[in-house]
């Protein structure tokens, strides 16, 4: 490990400096605590529970490893007021955010020793976030699935690293060795994936899920959304075809397509509905192709970043 790698494990007490997204709906307890047994940072998402929903979820993690670990909040959730709250109480170690700007519970969640990395898709962005006291930042390019920005990993994170003297987290279309070598070449500290560990073993979503993601190619996933300016990330379906008609549909308004989508990862995720379900991926799902334990993923990301470190060091003129 170079010496950011080392400085960002040694700030979150984790072995390997590798994130697991906080996928809504996806990242539970079991996926979590697989992450961070397995030496990384494993994270629950809270964006589709109350605040007690996040306290059971956050107790049945502390059942399974004593490792740190991560509570995501999005901030487009209509429960984040009492999410927020619930990360203090619970003295969650470490908060990251998503799909907005967190300012409003900063200094709480600081008053309360919790390291805050916010994702950031702005040099903007991720300036107002080191001001504020977060202890680093993701930087997310539009290869990932979900709610994306703009930019590209390839783009954003050299402007975020020059613009903060914190550590950044590149995600975004990194699923492999060649991907985190890239990232540290473009100034990262660590990495965080979402796509990669959808098919870990201990991510519990429908089976139908992960064959999709298993199967998926080079041009297998779509962004809708641009209409209601939030665009999505997922794979081409039933659902994304019928969501995109409707979407540049003049006849059809904003409300009537924001309701479209309602519901929609759920099915996705619990039932693999293949007809309604949207099946949220990022790019690199076509990188992705078996089911491992998230244990022996950690460990090939490292030993094939060593691979790669390797084949670029012994190029000669
Ligand atoms: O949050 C995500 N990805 C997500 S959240 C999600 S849940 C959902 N469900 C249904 C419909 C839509 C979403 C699925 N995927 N990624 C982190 C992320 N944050 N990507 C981009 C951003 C972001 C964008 C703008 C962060 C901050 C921001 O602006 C802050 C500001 O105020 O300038």
């Amino acid at each position: 490990m170079n010496e950011k790698m080392r400085e960002l494990c040694s700030l979150l007490g984790i072995e390997a400096p590798i994130f697991q997204g906080g996928m809504a709906w996806v990242a539970n307890a079991s996926l979590a605590a697989g992450v961070s047994e397995a030496g990384g940072l494993g994270t629950i998402a809270a964006m589709n529970s109350n605040g007690e929903q996040l306290r059971a979820e956050i107790q049945k993690l502390r059942e399974k490893t004593d490792k740190p670990f991560a509570v995501n909040i999005m901030l487009m959730s209509p429960f984040k007021d009492e999410v927020a709250k619930v990360v203090m109480e619970e003295k969650v170690p470490i908060v990251t955010t998503g799909a907005g700007n967190p300012s409003a519970y900063m200094k709480d969640w600081l008053a309360h020793g919790i390291k805050v990395i916010p994702v950031i898709a702005s040099v903007a962005h991720a300036k107002m976030m080191e001001k504020r006291g977060a202890s680093a930042v993701i930087a997310e390019g539009m290869e990932a699935g979900g709610h994306i920005g703009p930019s590209t990993t390839m783009t954003l994170l050299p402007m975020v690293t020059d613009a903060v003297k914190i550590p950044v987290v590149a995600a975004g279309g990194i699923a492999d060795g060649r991907g985190f070598l890239a990232a540290l070449a473009l100034g990262a500290s660590g990495i965080q994936m979402g796509t990669r560990f959808l098919v870990a073993e201990e991510c519990t979503i429908h089976q139908n899920y992960k064959e999709k993601v298993l199967k998926a190619n080079d041009r297998e996933t779509i962004v809708t959304g641009n209409r209601t300016g939030h665009p999505v990330r997922a794979l081409k379906s039933d659902f994304t075809r019928n969501y995109a008609e409707n979407e540049y549909n003049p006849n059809v308004t904003l409300e009537e397509i924001e309701q479209l989508g309602v519901g929609a990862l759920r099915k996705a995720v619990l039932d693999g509905n293949l007809e309604e379900g949207c099946f949220m991926t990022g790019i690199s799902a076509g990188l992705v192709t078996k089911e491992e334990t998230c244990k022996e993923i950690i460990a090939d990301m490292m030993n094939d970043l060593q691979k790669q470190i390797g084949i670029v060091a012994s190029w000669e003129k």
